[in-house]
């Protein structure tokens, strides 16, 4: 598809539909035109001072390696300003892929002192499972966005460089797909299921509190290890240690079958389907279409898998009752009633039946998110009106530039602009007033978390070319 028709009704393939264009009084398109350039610099300088030889890590202090769904987000910015940096993220991403198509959420700079991070590489100890490539990295994965984020990195500036990384990251693609509908394909029914809190990227979603529940731990266990993140952030703005404690359990259990999936479903301690895992998971099939026609392949087994994710997603993930998505506990075979902002993320799917779409609209425009074309604070990670909402605790409250930026993007391609105009005015406004925080205060928009994180300068970045 060319960038052209991507504005047409209808021409979306998820991810990447756009915006009319500038409007409004010379006076203040001029002041927008300024802050634009400020908000560019500084983002531009975010990831510049981020890069790291072949890769961006996510923050200099917190996270010094390399992180999988952040390196998607950051290819999608880079490819703004920086195209060839955009495509050796995802190459240094995809070189650290094993031999069974599951992209690790972490890869390890072995340039790094130990202790630089909490679980490092010793931990993982990924070399003693098979087919784990020679370098170090967790056995875990992420949200699969990169294949949206290639093709939109390709899109902003399409060039014979571009294609050929297109081809060469297609078949890597394809098999970071088939791991995840294949072997991670616990319940049976052709959804993938997370089996960490870390593999959702929203470690401390109250999403998870109910599965949790069930894993034992205590938080003492803790004491034997040394935290890295604490030393760098606030403690009461991170996960809690009986958190932590769990992680530590559930990557173990993990680890002690080499990170092998058969017979997950009798032995692991948590198992879920995720909503925004595999709304992605649909997106990355609509994007595969997209490259599969330019690099050669055939689109079509892409467009009929995507159809069929789509419909699984709200055939197991929907509830009629609350109008919104929710993650399902395979260890219950239940729905996690927590209401999250991953209840929306299925907005992304360009082929969501209009019910949902409408049903998520209106729970995003619910006091519970506050979604509006003017929105009066940033939209949150959980349902504000909880009681168990926190604004300060990372992804139990705080609002975060990516699953904006996600909804901004499902907004655009279901045609909704003055929404799409009201959440990115938010979210440019909050790295406007903040900088390009890791997070930040739903009702304050103060800066949470590490100062210079690369995701939200990237996504920033994107949204500031769609004005
Ligand atoms: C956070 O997760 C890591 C563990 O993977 C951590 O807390 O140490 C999450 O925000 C995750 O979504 C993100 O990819 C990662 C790096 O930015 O940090």
């Amino acid at each position: 598809m060319s960038a052209s028709s991507a504005g047409r009704p209808g021409a979306a393939s998820g991810l990447d539909a756009t915006t009319g264009g500038p409007e409004g009084d010379p006076q203040l398109r001029r002041a927008g035109a300024e802050r634009a350039a400020g908000l560019r610099r500084l983002a531009v300088d975010t990831l510049d001072g981020n890069w790291e030889h072949d890769h961006t890590v996510p923050s200099r202090t917190l996270y010094p390696h390399q992180w999988s769904w952040d390196s998607a987000f950051i290819a999608v910015g880079l490819a703004h300003v920086r195209p060839d940096r955009a495509w050796r993220e995802l190459r240094t991403l995809f070189a650290a892929q094993w031999a069974d198509g599951r992209v690790p959420h972490i890869v390890f700079n072995p340039a790094l002192r130990v202790g630089s991070y909490f679980p490092g590489p010793e931990f993982w100890d990924s070399a003693r499972a098979d087919g784990a490539p020679a370098g170090a990295t967790s056995g875990i994965v992420q949200p699969p966005v990169h294949a949206p984020a290639a093709w939109l990195t390709h899109r902003r500036a399409p060039s014979e460089a571009s294609v050929r990384a297109l081809r060469w990251l297609y078949p890597r693609l394809v098999a970071q797909q088939r791991y995840l509908t294949g072997r991670r394909d616990v319940g049976g029914a052709g959804l993938a299921c997370l089996v960490h809190p870390w593999e959702s990227g929203l470690d401390n979603s109250p999403a998870w509190d109910a599965p949790m529940a069930a894993v034992p731990a205590d938080a003492a266990v803790m004491r034997a290890y040394r935290r890295h993140d604490t030393a760098h952030a606030d403690a009461a703005h991170r996960p809690t240690d009986l958190d932590y404690a769990q992680y530590v359990a559930i990557v173990a259990s993990y680890r002690e079958g080499r990170y092998g999936d058969d017979g997950l479903a009798g032995r692991h301690p948590f198992l879920v389907e995720c909503p925004l895992l595999n709304a992605a998971l649909g997106v990355a099939e609509h994007a595969l279409a997209r490259i599969a026609a330019v690099v050669g392949a055939d689109p079509g087994p892409h467009r009929d898998r995507a159809a069929r994710i789509t419909a699984t997603l709200v055939d197991r993930l929907y509830d009629p009752t609350t109008g919104t998505f929710h993650p399902r506990d395979l260890r219950t075979d239940r729905l996690i009633p927590a209401r999250t902002v991953l209840g929306l993320m299925p907005l992304i799917l360009p082929d969501l039946p209009a019910r949902q779409v409408r049903a998520v609209l209106t729970e995003a425009c619910s006091p519970r998110f506050g979604l509006a074309s003017r929105m009066d604070r940033p939209l949150p990670t959980h349902d504000r009106t909880a009681p168990d909402f926190e604004p300060l605790r990372y992804w139990r409250g705080p609002s975060w530039l990516n699953t904006s930026w996600l909804l901004w993007r499902g907004l655009l391609a279901h045609r909704r602009p003055e929404l799409a105009a009201g959440l990115r005015e938010s979210m440019l406004g909050l790295v406007a007033r903040s900088g390009c925080h890791e997070y930040f205060h739903p009702d304050t928009g103060a800066g949470l978390g590490s100062p210079a994180f690369s995701w939200t300068a990237s996504l920033a970045l994107d949204a500031l070319a769609e004005g």
